[in-house]
């Protein structure tokens, strides 16, 4: 018996393998496995334009269903391994693609086994594994060693690996070029994200190279790419043996994706920077305070990289510039609760007392 009724008459999105399936490896036999991925809200955000002078959209993926864009590529590798005959997954993670696959994992009703780097992933995305049942190893070493040892699992034993190193990952984190397109009707004149694999860059412009190839818009837009200053092996041209950063979604010192990223580079005249801590976090408090999205700090990199490149006027007045946020706030909300000097940020405690309240407020009785 089928416990998954047919969908037909609705407006409810399908996730992206389903709304998208003609630019997809899948067919009419494909068991899709999927949250509702994908269709995240692209948003004008106009605090971003008036301090740049560029006309700035964020494109929100923390709404996606685990609260970041791994889901979109998930969909498709959990899809992709199931119809395969997979009964367990395995992936590294800095954190997110861990609670992605282990939610996708238990709606298809596998195995998923993660490795994370032990004290090294925050809180909330350590949460969502353990609640989605994942099978979840803190291994003593850096995300990097825990890519290579679930690279050799699955090279010998029964799982089927789920990091960007498959192609389905990549494949379905395509779909938000596509996205971007249907709404802006065009591509913009940049795209930036942030950089920890790489694997998100090389997937948007992968986007982005077959919505132009089928007509769909009319260039390509600059691709730029912006890692943590202490975890930047890209833009230092070598592995980073010990990466450090707040941002522990991008602490990666040796890129899967690391070639695809600079031809998609080269192809796009597109750029790879480093942005240190502190502007990390500062750019975090503007688009929450400003903008009125929260999102994690390797996230907020994206809002620093475009600071950084308007300023330097690469970014020029008028550029239509898209910044993907990856992850959501709420998945690692501490920094949030810290001033830019690093003290505790202690809300202010009231007594019950409309008056003192109103008092405290600055309010004036009308
Ligand atoms: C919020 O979860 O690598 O450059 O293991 O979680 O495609 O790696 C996460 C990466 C950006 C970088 N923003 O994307 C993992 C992991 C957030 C992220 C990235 C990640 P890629």
């Amino acid at each position: 018996m089928s416990t998954t009724p047919q969908i037909r008459e609705s407006r409810q999105w399908r996730g992206v393998i389903r709304e998208y399936a003609d630019r997809l490896d899948v067919t009419d036999a494909t068991p899709i496995v999927t949250l509702g991925e994908g269709g995240t809200p692209l948003l004008p955000a106009p605090a971003l334009s008036a301090r740049t002078g560029a006309n700035v959209w964020v494109k929100f993926e923390g709404m996606n269903p685990t609260g970041s864009f791994k889901d979109r590529g998930m969909t498709m590798a959990v899809t992709k391994g199931v119809e395969a005959g997979a009964k367990a997954i395995i992936c590294a993670s800095t954190g997110n693609t861990s609670a992605s696959a282990a939610a996708y994992a238990a709606h298809a009703g596998i195995t998923a086994a993660v490795l994370v780097p032990e004290g090294k992933i925050a809180m909330g995305k350590l949460s969502q594994a353990i609640a989605h049942n994942g099978r979840l190893l803190q291994v003593r070493g850096n995300f990097d060693d825990c890519l290579e040892i679930a690279r050799e699992l699955a090279d010998n034993y029964p799982v089927h690996l789920v990091n960007s190193v498959n192609n389905d990952r990549i494949e379905g984190q395509k779909t938000a070029a596509f996205e971007v397109v249907e709404v802006l009707r065009d591509a913009p004149d940049f795209h930036i994200v942030p950089v920890g694999n790489a694997g998100n860059y090389t997937a948007y412009h992968r986007g982005y190279s077959e919505e132009l190839q089928r007509g769909a818009t009319t260039r390509m837009p600059r691709m730029f790419g912006f890692q943590a200053a202490g975890s930047a092996p890209i833009v230092l041209g070598h592995v980073v043996k010990d990466p450090d950063t707040i941002a522990s979604a991008i602490r990666i010192g040796n890129p899967a994706s690391w070639e695809l990223a600079i031809a998609a580079r080269e192809n796009s005249d597109g750029f790879f920077g480093a942005i240190d801590d502190a502007r990390i976090l500062e750019a975090q408090r503007i688009l929450s305070a400003e903008v009125g999205i929260f999102v994690e700090p390797a996230s907020a990199i994206s809002v620093a990289g475009l600071l950084e490149q308007a300023e330097a006027g690469v970014i020029g007045k008028g550029a239509t510039v898209v910044l993907t946020v990856t992850g959501h706030g709420l998945k690692d909300p501490q920094w949030a609760l810290r001033t830019s000097d690093g003290s505790d940020i202690q809300p202010e405690s009231v007594a019950v007392d409309t008056a003192e309240i109103a008092d405290v407020l600055g309010l004036a009785k009308a």
